[in-house]
């Protein structure tokens, strides 16, 4: 039996899903007579009903505390002129007063959840075009929701804010009122639309682009789980690749991404920094691979017990003394981290002098194992 690839790479709607029977209830005035007296925060929409992010302030939303009570009758009042959203708020963590009900739809792997979120929204109101690096089955549960969807492979016509934590995943057009002189490729791009009703689950592949408004008042939610590797070819994934990894703790990417079918350890970062070489990013291939030196330095300092005083260069210098690595094997660790620093996003390095590095790394002694671990915080 293989894998059902084009299940975790394509968009896909379930219509009527029994899968959600539990919460067919959750209406605005069910959510605010479960949450009570207990304040939220709430965001507050742009006077047209848009929530922006003020991406060159890099800025989040607006927010303001409102308690539960409330919820359902300030998010109905159209009269207001006043747009509201409850967005990704957590169930299990931030809303435990629904957690009893919450059911998880029989299609996703459980092992690999990172965050099951609430989602309300005045009528007319939207979300700007984003991706996330999750696959998120979004279940439309009361009200109707509108998708406006785009293949991670045009990313480029999108204009992604800058490289930035806050900003990286939301594009600066703005699909409201696109402004072709100044993203002239926005012209080019293709969309697809989808519009959930309650009972239906939408599934949204990891870094697929999407817009969504609500033309009625809603209440949503959404299960976010991270994406198998194999199914991230994209340029946005290589670009939080780039985020997510830190040279010092390169270890941590197992727990914010799913490399379980890489393998594990050294491994598994040297046959990802191969493929990410074969996506034009050499920059990012040169950081994995300073990660895998500097987890395999420390690796060994531990085993040895020893700590040397300076810095990682004193590392390297005390396992080359003790006889721990042979001089290759240090000399390749010091021109492989030296590449690694060398690299950034704005700064390139030759493709075939880290395919060298990868080369020296899986011959040397410089490799550790690191069970593929699950669980973890949304990144
Ligand atoms: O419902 C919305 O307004 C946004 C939902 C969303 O962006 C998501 O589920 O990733």
């Amino acid at each position: 039996m293989g894998r059902a690839a084009v299940l975790t790479t394509t968009p896909l709607i379930i219509r009527g899903s029994g899968a959600l029977d539990t919460m067919r209830g959750w209406t605005p005035e069910y959510v605010s007579e479960r949450l009570g007296e207990r304040e939220v925060p709430v965001a507050i929409a742009d006077p047209d009903g848009a929530f922006r992010y003020n991406t060159a302030a890099r800025e989040g939303l607006r927010h303001e505390p409102m308690r539960g009570s409330r919820l359902a009758t300030e998010f109905r009042d159209t009269a207001s002129g006043r747009r509201l959203s409850m967005q990704q708020m957590s169930i299990p963590n931030a809303l435990v007063e629904l957690r009893d009900e919450l059911a998880v739809p029989p299609y996703i792997p459980t092992d690999v959840i990172t965050d099951i979120n609430l989602w309300m929204a005045s009528e007319s109101s939207s979300t700007p075009l984003h991706y996330d690096n999750m696959n998120n089955l979004f279940a439309q549960l009361d009200g109707r929701k509108k998708f406006v969807l785009f293949n991670p492979s045009q990313s480029d016509l999108l204009y992604p804010g800058p490289l930035d934590i806050r900003t990286r995943h939301l594009s600066t057009v703005d699909l409201s009122d696109p402004d072709l002189e100044r993203f002239p490729k926005f012209a080019q791009a293709e969309y697809w639309e989808a519009v959930v009703l309650p009972g239906d689950l939408l599934f949204i592949p990891a870094f697929w682009w999407h817009q969504v408004s609500a033309p009625d008042i809603s209440v949503s939610v959404n299960y976010w789980w991270r994406a198998d590797v194999r199914d991230c070819t994209c340029p946005s994934y290589f670009r939080q690749l780039y985020l997510d990894l830190v040279i010092e703790d390169v270890r941590g990417l197992f727990v914010t991404h799913d490399l379980r079918a890489l393998g594990n350890g050294s491994a598994a970062l040297l046959t990802l920094a191969e493929q990410t070489i074969g996506h034009g990013e050499a920059g990012v291939a040169a950081r994995l691979c300073g990660g895998v030196i500097v987890a395999a330095a420390k690796d060994t300092c531990t085993e040895l017990g020893i700590a040397p005083a300076g810095g990682i260069d004193d590392a390297f210098a005390e396992l080359e003394k003790r006889g721990a690595w042979s001089a290759e094997d240090a000399d390749a660790a010091r021109r492989g981290l030296a590449l690694a620093v060398a690299a950034g996003p704005d700064r390139s390095v030759p493709a075939p002098d880290v395919q060298k590095i990868i080369g020296r790394l899986r011959s040397s002694t410089l490799n550790w194992e690191h069970p593929a671990r699950v669980g973890g915080d949304r990144p």
